[in-house]
This record gives structure tokens, sequence and C-alpha cells, in this order.
């Protein structure tokens, strides 16, 4: 039997409650489903209780003016809360993408495949349209004076590095390395070399690129990997069983993990908060057309997850798509208090796999995916900051450039995953592409901690409702549930 989905069970098990008219073994049930009623309600309760004490009390203890020293003890409960979900992304990617590819047959999961690449492609450029339009709207650029902008250096042939960088990425050349690092150009002054420049006369010194690294899990090069692995594996029959064994156990065991270490993220949350609000600086400095561009992405993030994707949700499902987001409130403050949906993943899967019940074989495959290359909070907010900058400087975007700018933004949140450092980078390819000056950078640097924060729990909910919209249109091929 096909699972049914988009029906928090919390939501049904309330409707039980309210019915009288039951036999005993109805009404055992229900003693039973109370109790999880009350734990699952509990969790939530506590989740969003530490979202408010964290940040009253970040408030409060900025009145005791503390030094950097203070606050990073005060956030130190939510670094521990970071690390433990970090540590849990690497097994859980590994695992869940190879024993979700091995278990599908081979028309299945092109179907899957083919369905989750439309919705995903849909949803970025639905997103990036919310944000030129809302750009195009308020524009926050026109209240802000150029003199703001300090600059930063970038170049053709530096975003040309950053794409081979992503195409490199995507094919490690050691997968232990992959684990930890990714392959960077780094640039460095060419001693031997100092060429005269022509148009202002003047010595300098030529850069060159060579091969670097930095720090971090790559996560493009073990998603193409691990997927080729599965499909490999799904393929071999029953040769390849006692490895489909090995890799669905090893997923079960890390969500049991999950299940337990979870129960510690409110704490870590509540204290990340806190120490978030700490770090701020005077919010009296920023300035009227940084307050307007703060508030044009808020608005657009708003429209996209409370309107666009609810909308699909309910198009393609028909239920209620607010009911499916009350199950992923976990996730949701999970993302806003890490503002990173890698370090969200683990409470994602508990999310949609505890309880929303979805199919297994849904999700092993595009959580991990839709966490890495799915990104419709950094579409919006890309194409924001882009017009924004725009205006700032007087340059006005003809409808091919703005059409342009929508490809650009897509594939850009699409690819930030395989770029080092990317939310600046990916950003710098974005304004470079549509040939904006990479100046102005610092300004949107002012708030990001609040934007991140926001479109983190945006690109989660595509995630999820992702899911969900896939698993609907392929009910039908998913007879049997994975374990
Ligand atoms: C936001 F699949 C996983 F979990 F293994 C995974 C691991 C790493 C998925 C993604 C990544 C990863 O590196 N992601 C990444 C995301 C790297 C750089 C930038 C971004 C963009 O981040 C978002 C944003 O800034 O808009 C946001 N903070 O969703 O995490």
């Amino acid at each position: 039997m096909t699972r049914q989905h988009g029906t928090l069970p919390s939501g049904l098990i309330f409707f039980n409650i309210l019915n009288s008219k039951e036999d005993g073994n109805k009404r055992k049930r229900n003693c039973f489903n109370l109790r999880v009623f009350f734990r699952r309600n509990a969790f939530v309760v506590l989740t969003l209780t530490a979202v408010i004490v964290g940040v009253s009390l970040g408030f409060w203890l900025r009145t005791f003016d503390m030094g950097a020293q203070e606050i990073l003890y005060v956030s130190f409960p939510g670094e521990v809360l970071m690390r433990v979900l970090q540590q849990m992304v690497l097994p859980l990617v590994l695992s869940s993408l190879i024993a979700g590819m091995s278990s599908l047959e081979k028309k299945v999961y092109s179907k899957i495949g083919l369905r989750a690449l439309v919705y995903y492609v849909v949803t970025t450029v639905t997103a990036a349209f919310t944000g030129i339009a809302l750009a195009a709207i308020i524009q926050p650029g026109k209240l802000s004076k150029k003199s703001e902008m300090s600059t930063t250096q970038n170049s053709d042939a530096q975003t040309v590095d950053s794409f081979l960088d992503l195409l490199r990425n995507m094919f490690p050349s050691n997968l232990v390395e992959a684990c930890f690092q990714k392959y960077k150009t780094e640039y460095v002054s060419n001693e031997n070399k100092v060429v005269l420049n022509m148009t202002e006369g003047r010595m300098i010194n030529e850069t060159i690129a060579v091969p670097g690294s930095s720090d971090g899990l790559n996560v493009l090069g073990l998603l193409v990997f691990c997927t080729a692995f599965g499909l490999v594996l799904g393929g071999m029959g029953s040769k390849g069983q006692p490895l489909r064994d090995f890799f669905t156990c090893l997923n079960l065991a890390i969500m049991k993990l999950i299940n337990i270490v979870i129960w510690y993220s409110p704490v870590g949350i509540l204290f990340l908060l806190a120490g978030q609000i700490l770090k701020i600086d005077n919010l009296a400095h920023i300035s009227r057309g940084v307050a307007m561009y703060t508030v044009s992405v808020i608005v657009g993030l708003f429209i996209h997850s409370f309107v666009t994707l609810p909308l699909i949700y309910f198009i393609i499902i028909r239920k209620n798509p607010f009911r499916f987001m009350i199950g992923l409130i976990q996730a949701l403050t999970t993302a806003f208090g890490t503002s990173s949906s890698s370090a969200t993943l683990p409470v994602t899967f508990y999310c949609m796999e505890d309880n929303h019940k979805m199919d297994k074989q849904v999700t092993r495959f595009m959580l991990p995916v839709g966490a890495t290359m799915n990104m419709d909070g950094a579409a919006l907010y890309e194409a924001v900051a882009a017009l924004f900058i725009a205006q700032v400087n007087n340059i006005d975007f003809s409808i091919g450039q703005i059409i342009i700018l929508s490809f650009i933004v897509t594939a850009a949140s699409t690819g930030a995953a395989g770029i080092p450092q990317a939310g600046m980078v990916s950003m710098l390819i974005v304004l470079t592409s549509v040939g904006l000056p990479a100046e102005g950078i610092s300004l949107l640097m002012l708030v990001d901690w609040l934007l991140d924060r926001l479109r983190t729990a945006t690109n989660v909910l595509g995630d999820c409702i992702g899911v969900g919209v896939v698993q609907h249109l392929s009910r039908h091929e998913l007879q049997t549930p994975a374990e």
C-alpha cells in the first residue's frame, strides 16, 4: 500500500480524541496516541520556546556590554549543537544516497529524478522572479548613497575559475579527502613576471592561479560518487545484496542516533541565537536603503514560503499545506538557528520520516540532493541583492537583462555548495556575470546574519515540500515501502 502523507499525525490524533463513539480497541490506541501527541508537541513547544528565550536572553545580555570572549562562552552550547549535527551529515548523506539509489528500480528513479529536477528548477526560478519583482517595486537601492560602499576585487578570470572549481569538486581525486576538503583555485603573485600596465603606465605584479584547498565537506563530489555507486549497486541483483543491506542498516542506525541527539537541539538553538544577538553591531548604523533592502528580502522570502510553495503543494496534493508545515517546525527552527541547511539535514530527515512518515525511497535521495542544490531562498536573496546594487549605482536593467539575471541566480544558487566559500563567491559571480560592480557586497554583509537565517529556513522548506510533491506524483510507482 502506498503510504499516506501530508497529514500531521498529531492532527489525526486530535481528531480521534474528539470522537467519543469508539470501540475499546480504538480507545486503547488513543491512550497511546495521546502520549505520542504530548511527546511530539512538547518537543515542538520546546523548540519554539528556545527561539523566544534565546532572543530575549541575547537582548538582556546585551545590556552587560560583553567582550568577544564572553560572547564565545555564551554561544558554546550552540557550538556543540552545530558540531553534533555536522558530525551526522557525512554518514547520513553517504548511507541515505547509496541505500536510496540502490533500492529503486531503474524506471522509478529516473522518474523521481526527473520530477525532482523539474520541481527544483520551477521553484528556484519562481523564487528568483519573486525577488526581482519585489526589488523593482520597493526599489530599495534608490534610497542608498553610493558612498556607503567599499571595494572588493574580482575579475572575470576568477568567475571562470570558480566554475571550473565546481566541476573539479564534482570529481574529487580522492574520496577520503572529499570528506573534509574542497578544491579551490588560489592566486599568488608571480614574482618572476612583472608586467607593464599600458593604460595606466605603471608596473603591476601578475597573479597566477594555483591549486589550493579549503576546509569543508566536498558534498558535490560525494553526491556524484554515491549516486553512481548506488545505481551500480542496485543493478547488481543478488550479488549486491550484502552491501545494500550494509548501507540500509547504516542509514537506520544513523537515524536512530539522530532521534536521540535531536533532543539537545532546543538548548543549542537557544544559545546560538543568544550569541548571535550579542554579536550584532549597533543597529542604528544601518541606513534606510539597507533597511528597505532587508525588508524586500524578508517580504520575498515570506511570499515564497507562505504563498508560492504552499500553493504548489495544494495544487498538486490537494491537502492543507500549512498542516504539512506544522510538522516541519523543528527543521525550520533549526535552519533558523544554525543558518545552514546541511547542519539541519539530520533534523529535516527526522521531520520528514518520523513526523510525516514520508517514503524513505524519496527522502533518501531528495533530501541530500535538495540540501545541496535546491536553494530557493538563496536565489531570491541574490536576485534582490543584484538589483539593489544596480539601483545604488543607477544602472537600469532591461527585460532581457532581468531574464538573464534570473537564470544566473538560479545557476549560482544551485552550484553554491560546490564552490568554496560559497556565500560571497556565489554573489560575486552573479554580480560580475550581469556586469555589476562587485563593490557594495560589504553593504549587504551588514544584515547577512539575519537574512542568511531566514533564507536557510526557506531553502529547507523548499526541500521538504519538494519531497511531498514528488512522493505524491510518484505514489503509483512506489508500491513497496523501504525499511
Ligand atoms: C543554507 F548535503 C549535505 F548535507 F551534505 C550538504 C553539505 C554541505 C549540503 C550542502 C552543503 C553546503 O556546503 N552548502 C552550502 C550552502 C555551501 C555554501 C553556501 C551555501 C548557501 O547557503 C545558504 C545561503 O547562504 O543562502 C544557506 N545558508 O541553505 O545553508
